[in-house]
């Protein structure tokens, strides 16, 4: 034998050997730390690298499904929390809903406005709906949440803001699940009354809460226990404001440069949260209003790591769409006259990190004012209930949009929508939709009245669909990625690499091009806006197969937290445009070290 041969010999050995080993690491023990070094990763001289498939076609166009047929409160507010649990909650001034507090809770007891006496509320307008089983389970809220907003903070705790009368300037507060977990109140924490203003997260993982009727500024939200010391006037507010506001629960997003996009009615701006200054302004967007109760939706395209320029803080891209809305004019109108006038029918998109940002228009398949628009899990956008005429409001709109529309921001202009089939269920004023980890589709609500009425042209609904989005075609399973939760890393800090294994049915090369890795940060959704919704496309190295099928990839969790704040995301495998499970169960959890001192030593106010 050569000395060629012998080292041939010797490799192969040491190759079988670790072959061997690693199958039985991935059959017998389930470990968190990462097996495999990310050899190749970032590798340009891999000839697969080069090769783009195209993504998987699918003629489905969806499927609804009831998943409960009366949940008991109508889904007015909702979030997606690490505990795979929604919290669901609607309104105090109602004082009735279809879930009554169980033996031994409490009731209410209030002044009822018109007659003085004092009554009591025996009804749940809180709940926290599970995903796996479709049970409820009913929560209290005792000051009014109505047209409030909240978000999802970095250890998972719910906090939610505002609302209505004597919950107008209060914060509530819910994490765990368990038999007597619920909310906490803290009454008047705010410093201005926050009826439809919106909350956003920052990238320290605070909040700031932007405008609301009448509160034409805006404050950050205090910890636990204390109060908020400032209200900041914020002009914007008072300069978009309508005869009809048009402007309340503003559209924000926040930038990797840590500033914050403000969008009300038809402008927008990038204010720095530090400074309190106005950074840049930016062209009106014509074609009608936008903002409560126009009722547009706004989502951010999902932003690409991926991408060979997104090298620096400079040139990572972001770029924002608003859909829908109506004109200034359509709420006293349908309020007046009750005539219902037909919602706006176009997307206008802008790079906000250009630096000369124009808007680019562009017509949807139907008319849509009170609809959501959801980032998917392979970064197309989902827009889904409202309605074609009217606006928000009680009795302010006509002709549910029954049919979602998918929309590909990566396809050329005239080709990127696709409409989906139709649900059976009116969705308009109040209601919600939701991601989940399984990549379909949670949607609830809508309360077009006063009150909960049973039989009306559009009666107050809470049953719950469960809509599968096309890329849940199950003849796309073959392909499906399953990302092996025990092998791969959870907690990803900044800047760091990590490893994600997954395992595809049909087997095969499977290369660079053919995998992303998405992140996505689960929003809190009301009134056709999920504040704090992002959808981040990570940078992934080489994919290794490590045995027959079974698939390794090395990812880099980004660098500011401007793009992706701290807290807590659903992790997808996108192998062409078909995504995984979503990883959350575990907890995938984007941290800082700063958190995790905090959790370690237990300071926040959460613990
Ligand atoms: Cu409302």
């Amino acid at each position: 034998m050569s000395p060629l041969q012998k080292v041939l010999l010797i490799l192969t050995l040491l190759f079988l050997v670790s072959v061997d080993a690693k199958r039985k690491r991935y059959i017998k023990s389930p470990r968190v730390a990462v097996p495999f070094p990310i050899f190749g990763a970032f590798d340009q001289k891999n000839p697969f690298l080069g090769i783009k498939n195209t993504d998987f076609e699918t003629d489905f166009k969806g499927e609804w499904e009831v998943i409960n047929p009366d949940s008991g409160v109508s889904a007015m507010q909702i979030t997606l929390m690490p505990t795979n649990k929604i919290i669901v909650y609607d309104a105090t001034v109602y004082r009735t809903s279809r879930l009554r507090y169980p033996e031994g809770v409490p009731c209410v007891p209030y002044i009822d406005p018109n007659s003085k006496q004092q009554l009591e509320d025996c009804f749940a307008h809180a709940m926290e709906y599970d995903i796996e089983t479709n049970q409820v389970r009913p929560l209290k809220v005792t000051v009014d949440p109505w047209c409030s907003s909240g978000g999802l903070a970095p250890d998972g705790t719910l906090i939610s803001s505002g609302g209505w009368n004597d919950g107008s300037k209060s914060l509530r507060y819910i994490r765990d699940s368990c038999p007597d977990c619920d909310f906490r109140e803290s009454i008047d924490a705010l410093q201005e009354p926050r009826w439809y203003g919106t909350q956003q997260i920052l990238a320290n993982g605070e909040f700031i809460m932007i405008g609301g009727r009448r509160a034409f500024s805006y404050e950050f939200i205090p910890k636990e226990g204390q109060k908020s010391t400032k209200a900041y006037f914020f002009p914007f507010l008072y300069e978009t404001s309508d005869l009809d506001e048009n402007n309340l629960y503003p559209f924000t997003h926040l930038m990797p440069d840590e500033n914050v996009f403000v969008f009300a009615n038809n402008r927008s701006l990038l204010l720095n949260p530090n400074t309190n200054k106005i950074v840049r302004t930016f062209p009106v967007l014509t074609g009608g209003s936008r903002n409560y109760p126009a009722s547009g939706s706004s989502a951010l395209l999902p932003i690409r790591l991926d991408d060979d320029k997104a090298t620096s803080l400079e040139t990572i891209k972001v770029e924002v769409i608003i859909c829908g809305g109506n004109t200034p004019d359509a709420f006293i109108t349908a309020e007046g006259q009750k005539v219902y006038l037909p919602a706006l029918q176009d997307c206008a998109r802008m790079v906000i990190t250009d630096p000369k940002p124009v808007w680019d228009t562009e017509v949807m398949p139907s008319r849509r004012t009170m609809g959501d628009a959801l980032n998917l899990p392979d970064g197309q956008i989902l827009l889904i209930n409202g309605a074609k005429k009217g606006t928000a409001g009680w009795w302010d709109a006509e002709e549910p949009n029954l049919e979602p529309a998918l929309y590909n921001p990566d396809k050329p202009k005239g080709q990127r929508f696709k409409v989906l089939n139709p649900s059976g269920i009116a969705r308009m004023y109040h209601s919600t939709s939701a991601l989940l980890p399984s990549g379909k589709i949670w949607v609830a609500g809508s309360n077009t009245h006063n009150t909960y009425r049973d039989v009306d042209k559009f009666p107050t609904e809470t049953r719950v669909e469960a809509f599968y989005p096309p890329y849940l075609d199950p003849n796309l399973n073959n392909y499906r990625p399953q990302i092996l939760q025990d092998s791969s890393d959870k907690n990803l800090r900044y800047k760091a690499r990590f490893e994600i294994h997954f395992s595809v049915p049909s087997g095969g090369q499977i290369t660079k091009n053919d995998i992303k890795i998405t992140i996505y940060a689960p929003p809190f959704t009301t009134h056709g806006f999920s504040m704090n919704q992002r959808l981040v496309v990570l940078n992934s190295g080489n994919v290794a197969q490590a045995i027959k099928g079974i698939y390794k990839v090395g990812s880099m969790a980004p660098r500011f937290p401007g793009v992706a704040p701290p807290g807590y995301y659903i992790l997808f495998v996108v192998h062409r445009g078909v995504p995984s499970q979503g990883m959350w169960d575990k907890n995938v959890v984007l941290v800082t070290p700063l958190f995790i001192m905090e959790m370690l030593s237990c300071s926040t106010s959460y613990c």
